[in-house]
């Protein structure tokens, strides 16, 4: 068995034994199409190469040199080729920046669909990759991060093989590793900007109507912030997702948020669409009647309304707690665009956080480059309920 497929297996059990307990869900995922893969099969079709080329997209990250892990698969010169060389790159140097070494990058694939074109020359793969990433900080500890990434995939036949010509994904993280390999400020910036176009405001469902007042009651309750139980809501769901709930492809995660705050029993205020902050799940556990307040979905409105009766701003991550919240603008352009959950401290004594889109679980809360700016909401210890 090569060193290699040692390594693969070492890191399967690592991932396997941090999710049992952190987030059950992701074992579920069906494995077969992501095992394996070290060499380039004969005869592999559009979606055996996919996997393979998202698997050594993960190699690649804790690779000596990623764009020969990578050439395989791409057009060797190609934009994609040099790209996908620097995130990889950029993702181990981000991490020795802050004390840690890439030590293990697995990555279990899930093919969604796979449709060969007319011409029999290009097909297209749409997949999910789970991506584990094992880090060693300074003092020995070894920290397990997680992410979730939809890839829509292009490939062109190329004799008896498939070679991939595109890979279209939306990750939060790109810019910053972009940055971090030395990648040109316009190249980084304009990475920044294709990551804030996917964060645009989420609809309302067109059942959403003004709330009746709850009924007031003749006495007042104090109800504390569960900050465990916020951050076990986070865990569980951050790589997965709650079918109970609504969910917004390409932009999740304010609604994840919501989600995690409820789950810590954050009092839900009703109002309208645009006032307030509630989900109602109209008595049933499927989400296809659910009506919610546009704060519970969208990144500015959840500021608005949590800011000052929910929350507080902090002024350093370094002061935040797990089920705190931290808020990104990628470009620094005024518009927030992104929320993050705090779900604790990692061995290097870095705030790490959960979040849906991109998908997260126990990440370095950093996520942007250098344009990106961030708040720190610090989640009320209790509230007056009347
Ligand atoms: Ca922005």
């Amino acid at each position: 068995m090569s060193r290699r497929h040692w390594a693969h297996l070492v890191g399967v059990a690592v991932i396997a034994a941090a999710f049992a307990v952190a987030a059950p869900a992701a074992v579920g995922m069906p494995a077969e199409e992501g095992e394996g893969a070290a060499g380039k099969a004969a005869d592999a079709g559009p979606a055996a190469t996919a996997t393979a080329y998202l698997q050594a997209r993960a190699a690649a990250i804790t690779a000596a040199d990623p764009a020969a892990v990578l050439a395989p698969w791409v057009v060797t010169g190609s934009a994609l080729a040099r790209t996908e060389a620097r995130v990889a790159e950029g993702t181990a140097v981000r991490g020795e920046a802050v004390g840690r070494t890439a030590e293990t990058a697995v990555c279990r694939v899930t093919v969604l669909d796979s449709q060969p074109a007319d011409d029999g020359v290009t097909a297209v793969v749409a997949a999910h990759a789970i991506t584990t990433l094992t880090w060693r900080a300074e003092n020995g500890k070894a920290d397990t991060e997680g992410s979730g990434i939809d890839h829509t995939i292009t490939l062109r036949r190329n004799g008896d093989d498939w070679v991939i010509t595109a890979d279209a994904y939306a990750d939060v993280l790109k810019p910053a590793c972009l940055e971090a390999a030395g990648a040109s400020r316009a190249r980084v910036r304009a990475a920044a900007r294709a990551v804030e176009r996917t964060a645009a405001p989420v609809r309302l469902p067109e059942a959403a109507s003004p709330r009746e007042a709850a009924t007031p009651r003749r006495y007042s309750d104090i109800i504390a912030y569960d900050r465990p139980g916020a951050q076990a809501y986070a865990d569980t769901y951050a790589l997965s997702y709650n079918p109970t709930f609504v969910r917004f492809s390409g932009a999740d995660c304010a609604n994840f948020a919501s989600q995690c705050a409820r789950a810590g029993d954050m009092p839900q205020a009703s109002g309208g669409a645009t006032s307030g902050w509630w989900y109602d799940k109209e008595g049933t556990s499927s989400p296809s009647n659910d009506t919610y307040s546009l704060s519970w979905i969208n990144v500015t409105r959840q500021i608005g309304y949590w800011n000052t009766r929910r929350t507080d701003w902090e002024t350093s991550a370094g002061m935040l707690s797990r089920g705190d919240f931290i808020y990104y603008d990628w470009t620094g352009d005024g518009v927030w665009d992104h929320v993050a959950v705090v779900a604790g401290t990692n061995s290097s004594g870095q705030k790490m956080i959960d979040a849906h889109t991109t998908d997260h679980y126990h990440v370095y809360w950093k996520l942007g480059y250098s344009g990106t700016k961030y708040r720190y909401a610090r989640v009320r210890a209790q509230w007056v309920v009347l």
